[in-house]
């Protein structure tokens, strides 16, 4: 197998980071309907995302959105998508996303958790590897705090010092090292359904919540930029509902420890009956496709049709660990369907799969044509 895409996630416990990969499959599947390529989980993923929805179903149907009703995380997990045409067998980008406890984040907390220690090295590596980092950050943490205390509050609990050590160093430097392989930074406020008036709801605080996370994450951006003096990070801003029928009804700011304030919203479902009405994560998915397209993909894909040529190079290549561009020529250039295929079908055969290869490219052009959603910004 020659390397997937890998896309990392840095965000504290309980921000909503598998949640959000959820919301990911869902609208990606929405954004390529009418197309003949369609977004396809694994089994281990498709079965994890089922449950999350079956819970939801049912706090649905109890009437009540309970915020501890989903569980956090144990352990790291590899959500393995693709993309891939209809019916066809080999003829597929596969993409690798990286889902962990976000309170594997905090070193101190490594520290005492012998499976956080045993499996963030790898954690790590993948977050090197990912072409994008996702930063899901919750909206309404930054958006409740009022008081001097609660403002002050505000950058533990969004956990940026831990983010920044990750996105801001480890990632960055990662991908200065490599400046020909894409780069996107996407900033996604999560449970932010209220600050919106384009999903359901009535709220006119998109520009505060804009404004705030500049704010807060400027330092983040800033080492960013440090640390690729040698290239250009496409840095995606993205306020995504993944739900988009929970509202916060409530913040509540607890003191545990004298000192220490904690964050706990209050939300409710909204429309009757609630429908899930998910806004904005189909960016992910363009943005990954588009790293795929810029300017690279005909000049890969004619490079490997005219270096197709021997059944031995061809076995040779795909035992070759490849590297971003490496990988995509054999996914998109059609390697991945050769290997399989040339000695296999005849020529009729091959002739169908040529034409299959050539939906997934159309798809993957249109996915990353459609018009963005209005509350997506390039920053
Ligand atoms: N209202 C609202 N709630 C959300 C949203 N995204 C996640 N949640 C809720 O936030 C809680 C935490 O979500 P998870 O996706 O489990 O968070 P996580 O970051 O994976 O947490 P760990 O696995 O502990 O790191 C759950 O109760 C979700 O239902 C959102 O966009 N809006
Ligand atoms: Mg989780």
């Amino acid at each position: 197998m020659s390397e997937p895409f890998k896309v990392g996630v840095v965000g504290p416990a309980r921000v909503g980071k598998t949640t959000l990969l959820t919301a990911i499959l869902s609208d990606t599947a929405d954004l390529l309907a009418g197309t003949p390529v369609s977004v396809a989980p694994d089994e281990e993923t498709e079965s994890r995302v089922r449950r999350q929805k079956n819970q939801l179903r049912s706090a649905i149907e109890a009437g009540e959105f309970n915020t501890s009703a989903l569980h956090g995380n144990r352990e790291m997990a590899e959500y393995q998508i693709k993309l891939q045409t209809d019916g066809d067998v080999g003829l597929e980008i596969p993409f690798h996303i990286l889902d962990y406890p976000g309170g594997w984040l905090n070193p101190d907390a490594r520290k005492n958790h012998a499976l956080a220690q045993e499996q963030w090295p790898r954690c790590r590596a993948h977050i090197k590897d990912s072409t994008m980092l996702l930063v899901p950050i919750d909206a309404a943490v930054l958006m409740e705090a009022s008081t001097p205390a609660q403002r002050g509050a505000v950058p533990n609990l969004l956990g940026i010092g831990d983010v920044d050590a990750v996105a801001g160093r480890v990632w960055a430097k990662a991908r200065n090292q490599r400046p020909d392989e894409p780069a996107v930074l996407l900033l996604a406020p999560l449970k932010c359904e209220k600050y919106f008036a384009d999903n359901g709801g009535a709220g006119y605080e998109a520009g505060l919540l804009r404004q705030k996370v500049r704010e807060r994450y400027e330092e983040v951006l800033e080492h960013v930029r440090k640390e690729c003096p040698d290239r250009h990070v496409r840095v995606v801003y993205a306020p995504i509902d993944t739900y988009g029928c929970v509202e916060l009804m409530e913040a509540e700011w607890l003191e545990p420890v004298p000192g220490e304030l904690n964050f706990r919203g209050h939300y409710r479902f909204r429309g009757r009956p609630p429908k899930f009405r998910v806004k904005a994560a189909g960016t992910i998915m363009q943005e990954l496709c588009r790293g795929i397209l810029d300017g690279e993909i005909d000049r890969t894909t004619k490079r490997i049709d005219h270096e197709l040529s021997t059944y031995t190079r061809l076995l040779e290549r795909k035992a070759e660990k490849k590297g971003f561009w490496g990988a995509l020529g054999y996914y998109l250039g059609g390697e991945a369907w050769d290997n399989q295929t040339e000695r296999r079908y005849g020529q009729e055969e091959i002739a169908r799969r040529q034409r299959q290869r050539e939906q997934l490219h159309e798809a993957i052009k249109k996915l990353v044509a459609a018009p963005s959603d209005d509350r997506v910004e390039v920053w």
